[in-house]
């Protein structure tokens, strides 16, 4: 019997769709490089069905590949291999916000700017912000430990989150943490689950810890002439200013943020390097040191040219060069590489790695962008139009085997915040021993018996048992 009817049979409530444009568009993410195949899309309604639902495809064998906003960036909820799709679409309840715990719980379907928008309703902030915050599912953010411009003063995903509700490999519910700040009774589980791309169970319900919004910002975007002097910048700034995030991007990013968003260039000169700087600004005082900073780093020929927000429409209108960037380039479309390094290796980094795939392939537009300030480099390499996509997922792949040794040689990570997902996995020994794998494999084991939970994802594939 098929899985469908299978799945049906097991669970006559639960809503399970085959209609061709479901299984393309809930069969996917952002990713392109391969296509979407899944048996069915399931829309539980509840936990108790997530329960049902869970329960019978252990039974049976079905594998299930969680959904949430489908903004992913390495395949992990892509089911190009006949899976059944479990999307939250149906799960977007707000069960509730407490002021004394100043926490909000949601269903795992309630969307990243839904939490943002509760937060400021009630006097607060929720920090985790990203280009796709519109889309993306707070499921899929704690799936991937989510992390956005702002992980410099706020951290992730998974400094938010004090409770939460899994569904594990065998129907059952478990509920970690409950909220609380302090409990030291054993292993802290919810952070097996954070960042387990739902390869050990799946989140059903989550508490966020929100905190004070800042008083104001400000945001500088400046032009620099070189990496060694954008760390110096970076050190200038983060000594004398409360940053709230550090990004940067190359000027091949700014040509088609620009282009894509018919912008005008920020400054006269172009510049090899960008910088948006966003800092802490309740009063008078700090915009002078802001401003005195900027001035020790021009005159020390660190910074080219710069601008300091002067409105919060400025704000956004600083902010949209650095997070328009990602869609400006997605029709290329790019093949990503997510990469983090320690802060102090960066410079060393990025001119071994800008090297290196200009040695590979020099016919290929490299555009770089990230998050300086915690280390995380976002390297694109985009498509040329001539090409194919097979064939420039293999050349693509050639380079990941190069970019990824390089990273693994200075200590890094292959994927800092997008995750490993489906198409990471053939290097995931890049960043992770032989014995961290098969522990978390046992780990899987544990959690997942059937194996029935996103396989192929992460960790390599346990033909079916
Ligand atoms: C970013 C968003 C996705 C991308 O802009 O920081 O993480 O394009 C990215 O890499
Ligand atoms: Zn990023």
């Amino acid at each position: 019997m098929d899985v469908v009817t299978t799945l049906r049979g097991a669970c006559p409530n639960l809503e399970v769709c085959v209609e061709p444009s479901t299984l393309a568009s809930h069969g996917q993410d952002w990713t392109r490089f391969r296509t979407a195949a899944p048996a069915g899309v399931a829309f539980p309604a509840s936990t108790g069905q997530v329960c049902e639902l869970v329960s019978a495809a252990a039974r049976n064998g079905i594998p299930l590949v969680p959904s949430g906003g489908r903004t992913g960036l390495s395949g992990g909820a892509v089911a190009a291999r006949g899976e059944i799709v479990v999307s939250f679409d149906r799960m977007q309840e707000v069960m509730g916000f407490d002021p004394i715990d100043r926490t909000v719980t949601v269903e795992a379907g309630v969307v990243t700017a839904t939490v943002q928008e509760l937060a400021r309703q009630n006097g607060l902030y929720y920090p985790v912000s990203f280009a796709s915050e519109g889309s993306s599912q707070i499921g899929g953010n704690i799936a991937t430990n989510a992390g956005g411009i702002r992980v410099l003063k706020y951290g992730l995903t998974r400094d938010r989150v004090v409770g939460l509700k899994v569904v594990t490999g065998s129907g059952q519910l478990l509920e970690l943490n409950r909220g609380l700040i302090k409990n030291a009774s054993g292993y802290d589980l919810r952070h097996l689950f954070i960042g387990s791309e739902g390869t050990l169970g799946l989140v059903v319900e989550a508490t966020l810890k929100l905190v004070e919004p800042p008083l104001a910002s400000r945001v500088l975007l400046l032009g620099i002439g070189s990496m060694d002097a954008l760390m110096k910048v970076f050190d200038s700034l983060r000594s004398a200013l409360e940053l709230s995030a550090f990004e940067f991007f190359t000027d091949r990013a700014l040509h088609h943020v620009c282009q894509a968003n018919q912008l005008p260039n920020p400054f006269e000169t172009r510049c090899p390097l960008y910088v948006v700087a966003e800092f802490d600004c309740p009063d008078g005082r700090v915009e002078e040191t802001a401003m005195k900073c900027f001035e020790h780093c021009s005159s020390r020929g660190w910074v080219l040219d710069g601008v300091i927000s002067q409105s919060d429409r400025d704000i956004e209108r600083l902010w949209r060069y650095r997070e328009g960037i990602s869609e400006s380039i997605s029709h290329f479309p790019p093949y990503k590489n997510d990469l983090s390094v320690r802060v102090s290796v960066v410079p060393e980094f990025l001119r071994r790695m800008d090297s290196l795939v200009n040695e590979i392939c020099p016919e290929f537009e490299i555009v770089w962008y990230g998050h300086i300030g915690d280390g995380n480099l976002h390297m694109n390499i985009l498509k040329p139009a001539s090409m194919t996509m097979s064939e420039f997922e293999t050349r693509s792949h050639d380079i990941s085997d190069k970019s990824y040794a390089l990273t693994r040689d200075v200590g890094g990570s292959i994927s800092a915040e997008h995750g490993i997902g489906l198409l990471k996995q053939p290097w995931l020994g890049m960043s992770r021993s032989v014995a961290e794998i098969e522990f978390m494999q046992k780990i899987k084991e544990s959690f997942d018996p059937a194996g029935i939970f996103n396989p192929g994802k992460l960790l390599p594939l346990i033909e079916t048992r």
